[in-house]
């Protein structure tokens, strides 16, 4: 049974994957908040007074590939990025997914910014 558990550990992440890694805890980060299949923690590089990237535990290379394989998945991270607006901030944010390089993604594993604590501007 510890055999077939470390399996499936196993084939839910992806090798050299940053978040991955972090969501494993092997590369620290600065984490708000947490539920049963995603994590929250600060982005490295603000944009905004509360800039929080809410990341799916399981790895998908995109919110569009998370979306097709565990739309339960996507909704659990708008809830955690819903829960860490009104914690950090008053409730009110921009939730941002890129998808692909063209969208600005370099991190591929999926996640969502949340933005807060300010008045937004722009896009
Ligand atoms: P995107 O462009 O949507 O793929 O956003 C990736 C974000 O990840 C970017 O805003 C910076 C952030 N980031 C990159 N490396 C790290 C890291 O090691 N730790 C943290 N906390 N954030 C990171």
């Amino acid at each position: 049974r510890t055999t077939e558990t470390s399996t499936e550990k196993a084939a839910e992440r992806s090798a050299d994957c940053l978040f991955c890694k972090i969501v494993a805890g092997e590369i620290s980060a600065d984490m708000v908040a947490e539920s049963e299949s995603a994590v929250a923690f600060k982005d490295i590089n603000p944009k905004a007074p509360v800039h929080v990237l809410v990341v799916p535990r399981k790895h998908h290379a995109d919110v569009s590939a998370l979306a097709g394989a565990s739309p339960e998945a996507l909704a659990d991270v708008v809830a955690l990025a819903d829960q860490v607006a009104s914690d950090l901030a008053d409730g009110q944010y921009r939730l941002i997914c890129n998808v692909g390089p063209k969208a600005g993604q370099t991190v591929f594993h999926a996640h969502a910014h949340v933005l807060a604590g300010t008045q937004l501007t722009g896009f």
